[in-house]
């Protein structure tokens, strides 16, 4: 089947959808609910409906795009990603895989292409944790993995709930509806940048995930005792930002330490009080992003962090609260997924190879819903999450048309 990819209408789309960011271009910050994440819902949905699809949102807000197939009693074949960026972020992260699989619907309805089963195309909500702390709402909780009562637990840094900031964004279903029952969906398949080195330092255009990394999150808060810079001598002192720091760097020997490449460490957000030029830091909060393709070795990990807090705590007479934010186990994508997408790959003409994706996506959580499967295209330089985050417009067009294919395949069987 010759599928006839827009390569450049998708990269008109994706350049219009950076448009909505809360930072300047080159930069993409599109924070879930906010005024701009709302303008480029919104800009999507008028795409999704100019193709002919059929829309449904829920409670939390994820749009359900419809294909409608010969047999609409038959389970849905589902693709989609995120339009959430986190703050100064790239503009192909996530909106590949919603924009590229709206393309792959029009090349497949081009070539005359008719679907036994349906086809829907998600867009999942919250995909980044920037303002509830957790990732991946909208999939946990269509996957069930996050119950209404846990969603109106989490709280962004105004007081606001999950619940309360989709209600103010003018989603009002219930989210008791949200959860999908196992089998809702036949299949579900992300195409997403890869976000890392590995494609490009191979010279292959098509990846096809066979396991996404297993990710854990830590929030730490070490309370001191403050004082004058000046008047407090240093003996005795109990700073708090100091404390944070050698924390930091056990967090970054803990992941050094289990010599596997697969296992990382981050600590991306560092806050001080009262941050006064002549006070002693008396508070610091800080977050652990931990993960592994192994969850076990993901979990020591997680101890290990935990015991070198104790000890620095301790040593330096501060106290440390410990909160574990998330610790989810690692996915396997399908087998005979992965093998759909390395014959579409093969049926395009395009080299491909598996990898694990140590970034975790909304297909992390669809896995507990029904069989995955990820396509990934390059990233320039391995960047991701970064304003200068870059694929090309023909390497989105095969993740395109390798998408399509594997789609395609699926809804017929
Ligand atoms: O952090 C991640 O892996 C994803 O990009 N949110
Ligand atoms: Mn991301
Ligand atoms: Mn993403
Ligand atoms: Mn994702």
């Amino acid at each position: 089947m010759e599928l006839p990819v827009d390569a450049a209408r998708i990269s008109r789309e994706l350049d219009t959808l950076a448009g909505f960011t809360d930072d300047p271009a080159p930069a993409v910050t599109r924070v879930v609910y906010t005024p701009t994440d709302l303008k480029a819902r919104a800009y999507v949905r008028a795409l999704l409906r100019e193709a002919g699809l059929t829309l449904r949102e829920d409670g939390l807000g994820n749009l359900f795009a419809r294909w409608e197939g010969a047999r609409p009693e038959l389970s849905a074949v589902a693709t989609g990603s995120h339009l959430d960026a986190i703050p100064h972020a790239g503009r192909f992260d996530g909106t590949v895989g919603v924009l590229g699989a709206l393309e792959a619907f029009r090349a497949l309805r081009a070539a005359g292409f008719v679907p036994l089963r349906p086809l829907e195309l998600v867009v999942f909500t919250s995909e980044e944790p920037t303002r509830f702390g957790v990732g991946c709402l909208g999939s946990r909780a269509l996957a069930g993995v996050l119950t209404p009562e846990q969603l109106a637990a989490l709280r962004d840094a105004d007081g606001v709930s999950v619940p309360e900031a989709a209600r103010a964004a003018g989603f009002t279903a219930p989210l008791e509806a949200v959860a999908l029952r196992a089998g809702h969906f036949h299949a579900f398949v992300e195409l997403h940048i890869e976000q890392g080195p590995q494609l490009e330092a191979a010279g292959v255009p098509i990846g096809v995930v066979t396991a996404i990394a297993a990710p854990a999150t830590l929030h730490l808060t070490l309370t001191g005792s403050g004082g004058h810079a000046g008047a407090v001598l240093m003996r005795g002192r109990r700073d708090a930002l100091l404390a944070a720091a050698e924390v930091a760097l056990a967090v970054e020997a803990a992941a050094l330490a289990t010599e596997d490449p697969d296992t990382v460490a981050t600590v991306g957000i560092l806050d001080v009080h009262p941050r006064a030029v002549n006070a002693i830091p008396n508070r610091a909060f800080l977050t652990v992003d931990a993960r592994d393709t192994h969850e076990g070795r993901r979990d020591a990990l997680v101890a290990r962090i935990r015991a070198d807090v104790q000890e620095v705590a301790e040593r330096r007479g501060v106290a440390a609260e410990v909160v574990l934010v998330n610790a989810d186990p690692p996915a396997a994508c399908d087998p005979a997924l992965v093998a759909a997408a390395e014959r579409a790959a093969a049926a395009a003409g395009l080299p491909s190879q598996r990898l694990v994706s140590r970034a975790y996506h909304d297909t992390l959580f669809m896995a507990r819903v029904c069989r995955v499967g990820m396509v990934f295209i390059p990233s320039q330089g391995g960047v991701s999450h970064r304003p200068d985050e870059y694929s090309s417009p023909q390497e989105v067009a095969q993740g395109v048309e390798v998408l399509a294919r594997t789609l395609a395949a699926l809804a017929s069987e």
